[in-house]
């Protein structure tokens, strides 16, 4: 199996011969490029050429979701992903509370540390533990690894970099049987994002003082960044529980978000705004709330991780057993496509490698199904 960084390499490298008009016989063009300016095959309509002035609209055209391997097996709900300078994936998993390396052009994992204060309440039928990992936008000079995760009575952010000794930067953000959010991102601003959940008490999504069912934005050490809209660690609120957070070329940032019965979201977040959680699900007329930008049913989605590739946001639908792509046209989300459906069973993370090649992660051993011999797993997905 060839590394990720390698097939990019390779892939840039066949867009420049295609570009130039000089096709090898290199065995990696048998991979679809959407990025290639020059229609190929059946243009559909005269409209497509217009369409492929943005990178959005040019892989409308072909979307697919490709499993090209399986890197890892028989781990123990791997939720936590990030990518290091070098290459190679910290990946965290919610029950035992480790943190291993993985190198995915190997599919090699080696060990690289615990969160030994980490609490699951799998045994609960519950969603706590070691959840998201974020590294530095410095890692290469400041090696922090930043980690999202739940004691027994909140749950908390710290960082590390050595994988042992945990400095915790926020703690205090409720904490339940369900709905501890979880995910952490680094904006292109330098700052560091949490998505929180209500922990099952609804009331505190619309509590600006409190740090549940909010979407947080912060200093690596923890502080309110500059520009927060309450003066507080809140960015945005009204949310139930934030699984999923990703920013886009541009610096937008999208968050999926669990609904209850009714409609599960994907958000559009803009400081200040309003949710709408526990009024609201889903679409709403209300002025008070922000809409979703797409929603769906929670059968078919129940979202965790989200990642952007490609122009689209890749999301792993839990319940839903699928792998959504939306679509990106600057703030507008176009229409959803599922791939993998009911294939792999539950999917958790999503992690984007480069434009073309995504880190999806299983969750069937998350107490809510019957796990498969070789869960949970980690599939090397090729999208476009
Ligand atoms: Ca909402």
């Amino acid at each position: 199996m060839r590394g990720s960084m390698a097939a990019g390499a390779a892939l840039t490298l066949l867009v420049t011969g295609v570009v130039a008009g000089c096709g090898t016989g290199d065995g990696t063009a048998a991979r679809t490029v959407t990025v290639t300016p020059t229609p190929t095959t059946t243009a559909a309509t005269p409209t497509t050429a217009t369409a492929t002035a943005t990178s959005g609209a040019s892989a409308d055209a072909k979307p697919s979701a490709t499993v090209v391997t399986t890197l890892a097996t028989g781990l123990d709900v791997p939720w936590g992903l990030t990518l290091l300078p070098d290459g190679t994936v910290l990946v965290a998993t919610r029950d035992d509370g480790l943190i291993r390396r993985l190198d995915p052009a190997t599919g090699r994992l080696t060990d690289f540390g615990k969160v030994a204060a980490s609490v699951s309440n799998v045994d609960q039928g519950g969603e706590a533990g070691l959840l998201g990992l974020a590294a530095s936008p410095s890692y290469a000079t400041d090696g922090k690894l930043f980690a999202y995760y739940s004691t027994a009575s909140d749950n908390r952010i710290a960082w590390s970099t050595d994988g042992s000794t945990w400095h915790v930067i926020v703690k205090g953000i409720p904490h339940g049987v369900h709905h501890n959010g979880g995910r952490l991102a680094f904006g292109p601003d330098g700052m560091l994002y949490a998505g929180t959940g209500e922990s099952g008490d609804t009331s505190l999504s619309q509590d600006k003082d409190s740090l549940g069912g909010k979407i947080l934005r912060m200093t690596p050490d923890g502080q309110p960044a500059d520009g927060n809209p309450f003066d507080s660690l809140v960015w945005s609120y009204g949310h139930r529980n934030v699984q999923g957070l990703a920013f886009d070329a541009d610096g937008r940032l999208w968050a999926s978000e669990f609904g209850d019965k009714t409609a599960d979201e994907l958000n559009l977040i803009q400081a200040g705004a309003n949710y709408g959680w526990p009024a609201t699900q889903g679409r709403t007329d209300n002025p008070d709330y922000t809409s979703p930008a797409r929603q769906w049913g929670t059968d078919e989605d129940s979202p965790s991780g989200i990642a952007i590739a490609g122009g689209a946001v890749w999301m792993a639908a839990l319940k839903g057993e699928r792998l959504w792509r939306i679509p990106l046209s600057g703030a507008k989300a176009g229409t959803p496509k599922a791939f993998l459906t009911g294939t792999y069973g539950r999917l958790r993370s999503v992690l984007a490698l480069d434009d073309d090649t995504l880190l999806v992660t299983t969750s069937n051993r998350d107490g809510r199904t019957t796990p498969g011999a070789k869960d949970d797993r980690i599939l090397l997905v090729s999208v476009s």
